[in-house]
C-alpha cells in the first residue's frame, strides 16, 4: 500500500510537470498581427460627399436601382424620342408585372428618380417646400470604354423653395467643392443644356493640378469640368405636383468616380473596378 501511494504521488508530480510544460507561454513571442480592411475608395468618396451635404442640411435619400420610365425619364422632362432612352444607352430589364399591369423597367441611368420620389413623398405627406435632398447611389448606362463604366456612382442634389436662385446654386457648389478638395477652389459656370433644368450649366473648377496655369489634365485650359447643374425645369416641378409659379429650385449631379480620381490623382477609371489589392491597399484610409 505504501509502494502504491509512493507511485501515485510520483505520477501526480510527473503529470503536473507535464501539464505545466505543455501550457508554457513564451510571453516574449511577437503577437499575431491583424490586418484591417478599408472601405473602397469610391465608397469613401460617396460617404464624404454625402456628409458634406448632410451637414449643410440636405436630407439623404435612397431609392430603387430598378426603375420605371416615369421616374427615370418622363418626370424629368426627358421626351419620348430622347436618345438617352434608347436601348443602346439604357439597360432595360425584362418587364415585370406589378399587379395586373406590366410596364418596361430599366436600371436607373441617374439618381434623379430618387429625387422625384422624394419630392412626391414629401407632397403626399402634406408638406410644402422648402425641401432639400441629396441622393447618392449606383447608376447604370450602356457605355464601356477608357473613361466610362457601365456601372458608376452619382450624387445628385436639389433644393426647392420660394425664390431659390442660381446664386444659391453657386454658393452651395463653392462650399461643397472647396470642402471636398480641402482648399479654396475657383468655380465657373458654363451654359449647357439638360432637359430637366433651365437654365442649365456645366461647372468647372480651377485646375487642381496646375492651379490654373494649364497642364495635360486640364488640356491647357486651366479649368476642369466636374458636374452638371441648373434650375429645375418647371415641367419637373409640375410632374410631382409642386406649384412652379410659387416655387423654384436648383439641382446638380456629379460622378463620384470622376471627383475621387481628381482628388486622389487616380489616372485610370478602371482601377476602381479591377479590385487589385495593391491599389486598394494604397487607397485604404
Ligand atoms: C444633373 C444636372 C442638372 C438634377 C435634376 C434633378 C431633379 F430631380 F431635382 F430634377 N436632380 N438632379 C440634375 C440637374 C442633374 O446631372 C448632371
Amino acid at each position: 500500500a505504501a509502494a502504491l501511494d509512493g507511485c501515485e504521488a510520483s505520477l501526480a508530480v510527473k503529470a503536473k510537470a507535464e501539464r505545466i510544460e505543455a501550457e508554457r507561454i513564451d510571453v516574449t513571442l511577437p503577437g499575431r498581427s491583424s490586418t484591417s480592411g478599408a472601405l473602397h475608395p469610391v465608397q469613401q468618396g460617396l460617404d464624404e460627399m454625402t456628409a458634406i451635404f448632410s451637414q449643410m442640411g440636405f436630407a439623404v435619400a435612397e431609392g430603387p436601382e430598378i426603375e420605371n420610365e416615369f421616374h427615370n425619364f418622363d418626370a424629368l422632362n426627358i421626351p419620348p424620342e430622347h436618345p438617352a432612352r434608347a436601348m443602346h444607352d439604357t439597360f432595360f430589364v425584362k418587364e415585370f408585372a406589378e399587379g395586373e399591369q406590366s410596364e418596361p423597367m430599366l436600371l436607373r441611368t441617374h439618381t434623379s428618380p430618387v429625387q422625384i420620389r422624394a419630392m412626391k413623398r414629401f407632397l403626399e405627406e402634406g408638406h410644402e417646400p422648402p425641401l432639400a435632398v441629396v441622393a447618392p447611389g449606383r447608376v447604370y448606362r450602356c457605355d464601356y470604354d477608357v473613361t466610362h463604366s457601365p456601372m458608376f456612382h452619382q450624387v445628385e442634389v436639389f433644393k426647392v423653395d420660394r425664390d431659390v436662385s442660381m446664386a444659391h446654386l453657386k454658393g452651395v457648389l463653392k462650399h461643397f467643392l472647396s470642402t471636398y478638395f480641402e482648399k479654396e477652389v475657383d468655380i465657373r459656370l458654363r451654359p449647357h443644356y439638360f432637359p430637366f433644368t433651365e437654365p442649365s450649366a456645366e461647372v468647372d473648377i480651377g485646375c487642381v493640378f496646375c492651379a490654373g496655369k494649364g497642364c495635360r489634365i486640364c488640356k491647357g485650359s486651366g479649368w476642369i469640368e466636374v458636374l452638371g447643374s441648373g434650375m429645375i425645369h418647371p415641367n419637373v416641378l409640375r410632374s410631382v405636383g409642386i406649384d412652379a409659379e410659387a416655387f423654384s429650385g436648383f439641382a446638380f449631379g456629379l460622378g463620384v468616380e470622376r471627383l475621387v480620381m481628381l482628388k486622389k490623382g487616380i489616372p485610370d477609371l478602371r482601377l476602381f473596378f479591377e479590385n487589385d489589392v495593391r491599389f486598394l491597399r494604397r487607397m485604404g484610409s
